[in-house]
């Protein structure tokens, strides 16, 4: 045994563990773009049908900002992303994002046609504060369950928007998303972002600006300009699969159609989306996110 070697251990998990634990009382402090983050990517993209928006499109903090919901959605392409990142700025953690399509919107630029992700949760305070200072990204606090059978990823994610507390204090107790990735063929391809330019789809991010909040753990930072930004994902372990988005009975209340906030309940997660979807699986990614062009 080499003791002299188990506080150092000691003191090095606890640093580790201060980063990634919104219970940590090591202040949240600004982490400037650009960023580079490594992780594993889970991605769903879809074509929405629909022109029209569901009102679990927003957190409850966003749907009540003229701003955030501002434009004409057109659709065009969408996407939900789930992420494990390894590496951060800020430490480790985990995100569900959503980018319902492109938008239309009148902003201090002149009008314009971009994508924006409507809503994101992410596992802690530090990269929630600072996502939503640096670029805009409307993120909230969740709790993630992770379980692996059989080849099979599954994740529930559990936020402390859906709980009806204003301080968002705690994870709600029934998951609000729940999805099974499975198959994982032809896995070692490469992938990058860079192919959708080649397909001409625009992937800069224009997110209007973003209600600030009180709340227990102080993370839910506002800012009062644009943000544009240029996101990337690139890795040579890319692999092919199907989610299973049965959602089951969801999070809705007893006799009703919704959530305590107003999310509806779809039995696939999104209007439109059938049960099993394709999807693809990035292994080790280099995750980036490019200094903002701020607008306003
Ligand atoms: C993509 O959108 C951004 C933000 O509106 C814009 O500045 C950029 O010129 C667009 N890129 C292309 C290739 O149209
Ligand atoms: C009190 C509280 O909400 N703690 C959460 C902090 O983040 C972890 C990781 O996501 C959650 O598991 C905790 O519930």
């Amino acid at each position: 045994m080499n003791l002299p070697l188990v506080p150092l251990f000691a003191a090095l998990w606890s640093v580790c563990a201060a980063q990634s634990d919104n219970d940590s009382t090591a202040p949240i402090v600004l982490a400037p773009p650009p960023w580079t983050l490594k992780g594993t990517v889970y991605s769903a993209t879809f074509v929405p049908l629909s022109k029209k928006l569901p009102t679990k499109a927003y957190s409850p903090l966003e749907r009540g900002s003229a701003v955030q919901t501002e434009g004409e959605f057109l659709g065009g392409i969408g996407m939900v992303q789930i992420i494990r990142y390894t590496e951060s700025p800020v430490g480790p953690y985990d995100e569900l994002l959503l980018l319902p399509g492109f938008f239309k919107y009148d902003g201090p630029t002149g009008e314009r046609t971009n994508v924006r992700i409507t809503r994101i949760y992410v596992s802690q305070k530090y990269t929630c504060w600072n996502g939503r200072t640096n670029w805009n990204i409307p993120k909230h606090l969740a709790r993630f369950d992770w379980t692996e059978k059989n080849g099979a990823t599954t994740v529930k994610i559990y936020p402390h928007d859906t709980t009806g507390d204003p301080l968002e204090s705690k994870p709600a107790e029934k998951p609000w998303f729940k999805a099974t990735f499975t198959l994982d063929l032809l896995g070692g391809l490469p992938f990058t972002t860079d192919l959708y330019d080649i397909l001409g789809v625009n992937t800069t991010l224009a997110q209007p600006p973003l209600p600030h909040a009180e709340s227990k753990y102080h993370e839910l930072a506002g800012t009062n300009h644009w943000a544009a930004t240029v996101p990337g994902q690139a890795t040579n372990k890319a692999s092919i699969g199907i989610f299973d988005l049965d959602q089951g009975e969801g999070d809705v209340v007893e006799g009703q159609t919704t959530n305590v906030v107003g999310d509806e309940h779809y039995p696939n997660f999104w209007p439109g989306l059938l049960r099993f979807h394709p999807g693809m699986k990035l292994e080790d990614a280099t995750i980036t996110f490019s200094e903002p062009e701020i607008w306003g």
